[in-house]
């Protein structure tokens, strides 16, 4: 079986490869801590993060076995959830690395799934840019349209990985060996789909576009889509996007009419944007409702965007609807 060395040897750079097998390294690791038998899961760290979220004392765990991790490769910069700003790890290095290190961690103490997402972006001479501790606004802030490659680690009953380095996106699974073995061949998204992802305890919050699409699928087979919708939210983006991959569907955080959700939840640089590369390597969409994900030009490391990818139809359904109202997003 092929493993993920092997697969990064004949589809990336030898220093993308590296960065992905250093971050390999830390996820085990991760995936470790997670087990640990007397570990309390929802220990909190005492510190909100940059986002203003209460930091796990697994947050904390993770983000600092994957920056010990990237010291080790070529990596020039890391940027994190969990980091006001970014770290200079290597002045020489020609990669910039952004993580989101334990997303989904408020469901950490309900044992649900959560997950490391992580980007890959061209920095230092070798993309133009000033590089190590140089590194500026230009170099730190790329739409993610540069991205080089992006994945995110799943721990869940099984500790997985769905990666692309642009060539399509595939699947890995820790095996018996702790070696991650490819598991399928390509991961493609049906382009077509009856379940939707949302958190629809803020169904008063949302703008036109987001609830009358939402509204026609609940509708079902006597609304104007004509056939019925199933819904499913974990409340962990890794989890609800690796159902989107492994089965189809769409999933929605929108903006909304909360204060302080004017961009919905979620950020650009390590969350929305490394998902947005593996969707659309694996055939489908992701918009923030107008524009492409992939070429939204972040304003700071933290901003948030709206996310809505899956299913290319659906998408497609969804943008209409944004385009159709006088509410833009
Ligand atoms: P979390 O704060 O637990 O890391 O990344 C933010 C995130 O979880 C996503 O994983 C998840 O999709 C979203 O927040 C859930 O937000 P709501 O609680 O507002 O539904």
């Amino acid at each position: 079986m092929t493993n993920l060395p092997s697969y990064l040897a004949q589809t990336t750079s030898p220093q993308v490869a590296a960065t992905i097998n250093g971050l390999a390294v830390a996820a085990k690791q991760i995936a470790h801590q997670l087990r640990l038998p007397d570990i309390v899961l929802d220990a909190v760290a005492g510190k909100m993060n940059a986002d203003g979220d209460t930091q796990k004392a697994l947050d904390v765990i993770a983000d600092d076995l994957i920056e010990a991790a990237l010291r080790d490769v070529d990596a020039a910069i890391y940027m994190s959830e969990e980091r006001d700003d970014a770290i200079v790890l290597n002045a020489d290095g020609r990669l910039i690395v952004a993580c989101d290190p334990l997303d989904g961690s408020s469901n950490i103490g309900v044992n649900l799934t959560v997950g490391t997402i992580f980007s890959i972006l061209p920095g230092g001479a070798d993309a133009g840019l000033p590089g190590g501790a140089d590194a500026g606004p230009d170099a730190l802030l790329q739409a993610g349209r540069n991205q080089l490659a992006a994945g995110f680690f799943l721990y869940g009953p099984q500790t997985s990985l769905i990666l692309t380095t642009g060539k399509g996106a595939v699947s890995f699974r820790l095996n018996a060996e702790n070696e991650f073995g490819l598991t399928n061949g390509q991961v493609q998204i049906p382009a077509d789909a009856a379940e939707f992802a949302i958190n629809a305890s803020n169904a008063r919050h949302w703008l036109p576009p987001v609830s009358s699409y939402i509204n026609a699928c609940l509708a079902g087979t006597d609304g104007p889509r004509k056939k019925n919708f199933n819904m499913r939210w974990a409340g962990s983006l890794v989890a609800d996007a690796w159902r989107i991959f492994d089965r189809g569907g769409v999933f929605l955080y929108p903006r909304d009419k909360r204060p302080g959700y004017e961009d919905g939840r979620l950020r650009l640089v390590y969350e929305a944007a490394p998902i947005a590369f593996i969707i659309e390597q694996a055939g489908g969409r992701a918009s923030d409702g107008v524009e492409d994900i992939m070429n939204i030009i972040p304003d700071a490391l933290h901003s948030r965007v709206p996310l809505i990818f899956g299913s290319k139809s659906e998408v497609a359904i969804i943008e209409d609807q944004h385009r159709a109202s006088n509410d833009q997003i």
